[in-house]
């Protein structure tokens, strides 16, 4: 089933005018409304006049999650604040998160590219969804949920967690789709078992899992213990959420809803575009958004991009699995974490030394995550609630700056290996890149 045939389906010359058409108002609207735009375009030498065709894009200064933070909070809305309606977050490289403004055509936009993925993965008005992202400043919960509603199906808002109602509430309501991370499925699959519920009595049929890398050996694991069919959700805070891109019936590349969303590849280290068909860097602009429009936002993500037809008759690009990042973000739980932001807690408690390790591993299909910091010396102490309180604070400190409660362990000074080039301070034993 295909939810917007025109354009999903349209010739490429065809999209590219679109896209054309399009992006120019996009740099337009940039260029008058968001001051930091302007001055980035006037230092490149460059106007809006400039931007005639899309080739041109390449003219374009870049756009980084450094910029959204450099320009905390709003600074980057290019309408004024009474024309904003939803506010969405996600982690930054700091303490400070990512902001995000839509306006009500925004959130339009975001039903229509979400009805597009729900639509392609074979769900419709019939069904009862089963949202098991996280609701609230996360851009999952909500994104799903307002994709479900767009095509007329009924959403079950669970949100995360509480696994035994999930599993409960997904039998007795009959849900045929479910939307979470992809682990979090495979938890489920396993809760599912232990519930006893024999798996005839589900109905479900589909799943839309992303906002974590995960790989075909996943995919084949998740289909076989649940049964079902499960289908990429691509999608990033900054761009919009989930619904930027989706697998169809083929599951055979992730198709991008480029009428919305440009895309380009470029080499991480040069910024210059790659040849067709080459792995590199997926750059996004947004060329309807009214809100916070980006122009060529780097989304760190590597992967490449395939334009050839689509089995299921889409024509729409089509991007491969996200290969890895090219910066050090980690997601955890489905929360994207950088290393940076676990050491501005460590080094602003005056009993740390500045040295510590982060493990990262998967138990049970759910991640671990485990931090080890050296006390300083005079801190440390034989006395045991001394210690237990100092990490009761540590793992408070963190849970308010990244939203997740690691476990952290306290080690003597010195204990940390040190490293005589390039400190290696993450070990991720998940091992989702296999290339
Ligand atoms: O994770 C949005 C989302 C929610 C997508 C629900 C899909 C489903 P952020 O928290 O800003 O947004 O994280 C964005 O997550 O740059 C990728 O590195 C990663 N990511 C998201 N979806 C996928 C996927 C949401 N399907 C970052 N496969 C992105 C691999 C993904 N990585």
């Amino acid at each position: 089933m295909i939810w917007n045939e025109t354009m999903e389906c349209m010739s490429r010359k065809d999209m590219r005018k679109i896209q054309e058409i399009r992006l120019k108002k996009t740099v337009e609207r940039v260029y008058h409304n968001c001051e930091p735009y302007r001055k980035r375009m006037q230092e490149a030498g460059i106007t809006p006049g400039d931007i005639q065709t899309l080739d041109d894009i390449v003219k374009l200064p870049f756009t980084s999650k450094k910029d959204l933070r450099d320009y905390y909070p709003f600074g980057l809305l290019s309408v004024p604040m009474s024309e904003i309606v939803r506010l969405q977050a996600s982690s930054g490289t700091t303490g400070k998160p990512i902001v995000v403004g839509y306006t009500r055509k925004d959130l339009s936009v975001w039903g229509e590219t979400g009805a597009r993925c729900f639509t392609a993965y074979g769900l419709g008005k019939q069904d009862v969804v089963q949202v098991s992202y996280g609701y609230g400043l996360f851009t999952g919960g909500l994104g799903a949920h307002c994709a479900v509603e767009t095509i007329g199906g009924a959403v079950l808002p669970m949100s995360s967690g509480n696994t035994e109602k999930q599993i409960m509430l997904m039998h007795d309501f009959g849900a045929v789709g479910l939307a979470c991370t992809p682990s979090y499925a495979l938890y489920l699959a396993d809760a599912m078992k232990d519930s006893g519920i024999p798996r005839e009595e589900f109905k479900l049929k589909i799943g839309a899992f992303g906002a974590e890398p995960w790989t075909e050996a996943m995919r084949v694991e998740i289909q076989e213990k649940l049964g079902i069919k499960a289908y990429d959700l691509y999608g990033l805070t900054e761009i919009i959420g989930p619904g930027v891109g989706h697998e169809c019936e083929f599951q055979n590349g992730t198709h991008l809803c480029e009428d919305h969303f440009y895309p380009e590849i470029v080499d991480p280290d040069t910024g210059e575009p790659v040849a067709p068909g080459e792995m590199g860097e997926l750059v996004f602009s947004t060329i309807t958004k009214e809100g916070m429009p980006l122009l060529r936002f780097r989304t760190r993500d590597l992967t490449s991009l395939n334009y050839s037809v689509c089995e299921c008759g889409r024509t729409s690009v089509r991007m491969g699995r996200i290969l890895g990042r090219c910066d050090d973000m980690l997601i955890i739980r489905g929360v994207n974490v950088f290393p940076s932001q676990v050491e501005s807690v460590i080094c602003e408690m005056p009993e740390l030394e500045p040295h510590y390790f982060i493990e990262v591993d998967r138990v049970n299909n759910l991640d671990t995550f485990e931090i080890r910091v050296e006390v300083k010396e005079e801190f440390y102490t034989d006395e045991m609630n001394r210690l237990l309180d100092l990490r009761k604070r540590i793992v408070h400190r963190l849970q308010s700056v990244i939203g997740l409660s690691p476990d952290v362990k306290l080690v003597e000074p010195r204990s940390i290996e040190r490293s005589q080039g390039k400190a290696k301070r993450v070990n991720d034993k998940r091992n989702f890149y296999e290339l």
